[in-house]
């Protein structure tokens, strides 16, 4: 009936009040999950030590399903038990939600050169993402995920699995134009158990997309995101795990036909589908949508013109939006996702996320790979700390702020760590239109949780410069061993809110020792 989780457990406040921070929150004890619908049942903080356990156990009238007790009474439920181990500084943390990520584009991971985001798209993207089938598949009658590439097929299986081994429990993935591997991709998620929304690329408009990498028409365009819509509606009917979201890729490749046809798509379900897109990435783009829709105040105004700016709307980058295009997003409360490592790796600026967050904008984070270069939401979440630090040093910051500073705010645009794993978890949560089912530890949240080992505290018996002088002599062991695991070094000393702090500046997948998704086990060390 139940998994038991006992340990402890790391999650930051929700919701903080207007200009407050969130705080990180740690709880101990025991919180247990039912196997029928893989939310939180109930927790007991009070349940520490092993007695208090015991205690609880009787009480609740369980038998550790894993223990050599032969045969329990009718009154008695049999449970699952995991534990969090103290003395390897392990701790319960909710999954990571990467709010934009394009599957197709994880070969290219770490491959950009010295490119911006126009070049990037025509050398390294279009050509890579075009491999992932035929652009009139669909049109020959081929819509099944065995239809895709056995190269599609690959990487995105290698995706999934890497992504959730770095604690990403949900993802919003673009795919490409390809209705069989978009599919692939949904049957993936779906079988690998991470939670997804798939989004069909679409991309008709001949001036900008590259022939060989399109949709035939806008008309193409529409009945081939319907396909893929239909397949995850019959794979997944109640949207459980995986949900379609609309995906025009941005406004140069889709013309005022596809705007107006998706949006209306996305609209004509109940609830409104999802819908994902990018918006004022780089500058030489703002200035292209200018040039390509002149009728339109401004790239935001582009999208409100389509009806695709709605709150369940996600747009990635936001880096160089005006005052009027913040308080539009606002106004129509639709959701920026933050791509630091992308935007540093492809010089495309530095987005004002604090600006974004006191204006009471939703904000999550997204890896996009491959713009970014690491699949990582701890990454992401890293870089979005780093980037907050330069912003201040940046002269459109300057020439923004310099009328109304004032020496109490210097240095307001900075994220704390706490802030940054927030939007990794409740405000990816949001981001998604998920904010009561996951990113914490409620009762009644869904389990997407990861469980982080730090490891222990090196302990050394014996002086460790005897032992090194041993080695150099070749009389003992010879190869330096750098720690536990990992690349998180502890000494024993670290209070637990220092711990999470190198956590977040030095830990990697090697500390991710389960993964879950709906109470599943998805990934294990
Ligand atoms: N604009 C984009 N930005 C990005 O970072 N990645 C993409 O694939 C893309 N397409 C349009």
């Amino acid at each position: 009936d139940f998994t038991v989780y006992r340990g402890t457990f790391i999650q930051l406040s929700r919701n903080p009040p207007a200009g407050q921070k969130p705080v990180l929150l740690r709880n101990t004890g025991a919180l247990w999950v039912s196997a029928a619908d893989g939310r939180i049942a109930d927790f007991d903080w009070q349940a520490i030590d092993d007695n208090a356990f015991r205690q609880l156990m009787e009480k609740q009238g369980w038998v550790d399903v894993d223990s050599q007790v032969n045969g329990h009474s009718a009154q008695q439920t049999k449970v699952k038990i995991v534990t969090a181990s103290d003395d390897l500084n392990e701790f319960f943390f909710p999954g990571f939600i990467d709010t934009h990520i394009h599957a197709p584009q994880y070969p290219n991971a770490g491959l950009f050169g010295s490119s911006t985001l126009l070049d990037w798209l025509e050398t390294y993207t279009f050509p890579v993402e075009s491999g992932f089938g035929s652009q009139s598949d669909h049109k020959n009658g081929k819509f099944s995920p065995r239809d895709a590439p056995l190269l599609a097929q690959r990487v995105y299986d290698q995706v999934v699995a890497r992504t959730l081994s770095h604690g990403t429990t949900c993802a919003s993935y673009f795919a490409t134009v390809h209705v069989p591997a978009t599919n692939a991709l949904a049957a993936l998620c779906y079988t690998r158990g991470q939670r997804a929304f798939i989004g069909r690329v679409c991309m008709d408009n001949p001036d900008f997309c590259p022939t060989y990498y399109k949709d035939l028409s806008a008309a193409d365009s529409l009945s081939a995101t319907k396909s893929t819509i239909e397949y995850i509606h019959t794979l997944d009917p109640k949207g459980s795990l995986i949900k379609p979201i609309v995906t025009p890729r941005f406004v140069p490749t889709c013309s005022r036909p596809a705007l107006e046809d998706l949006g209306k798509l996305a609209a004509s379900y109940s609830p409104p589908l999802h819908i994902q897109t990018h918006i004022s990435e780089n500058k030489n783009e703002v200035a292209l949508v200018k040039e390509l829709f002149p009728e339109c105040a401004s790239y935001a105004a582009v999208y409100d013109e389509y009806k695709l700016l709605t709150p369940r709307t996600i747009l990635a980058h936001a880096v160089h939006l005006t005052q009027d295009e913040r308080a539009l997003v606002r106004q129509r409360d639709a959701k920026i996702s933050h791509c630091p490592a992308s935007n540093s790796a492809l010089g495309s600026g530095i987005a004002p996320v604090r600006a974004y967050i006191d204006e009471g904008v939703t904000v999550g984070l997204g890896t996009d790979v491959s713009g970014g270069y690491s699949p990582s939401i701890l990454e992401a979440a890293r870089q979005a700390c780093l980037a907050s630090r330069l912003l201040g040093h940046t002269a459109d910051f300057q020439a923004e702020t310099c009328t109304n500073s004032h020496p109490k705010s210097e240095g307001r645009e900075k994220l704390s760590i706490e802030e940054s794993l927030y939007l990794a978890t409740r405000g990816g949560a949001a981001v998604v239109d998920m904010a009561d089912d996951i990113g914490g530890f409620e009762q009644g949240m869904i389990w997407d949780t990861q469980l982080i080992q730090l490891g222990g505290v090196k302990e050394a018996d014996r002086s460790p410069l005897d032992s090194a002088l041993e080695s150099s002599r070749g009389t003992g062991q010879s190869l330096v061993q750098p720690g536990p695991i990992g690349n998180v070094d502890l000494f024993g000393k670290e209070t637990w809110e220092e711990r999470i702090q190198k956590w977040v500046w030095n830990g990697d997948d090697r500390d991710v020792k389960s993964v879950w998704v709906g109470g599943k086990l998805v990934h294990s060390r």
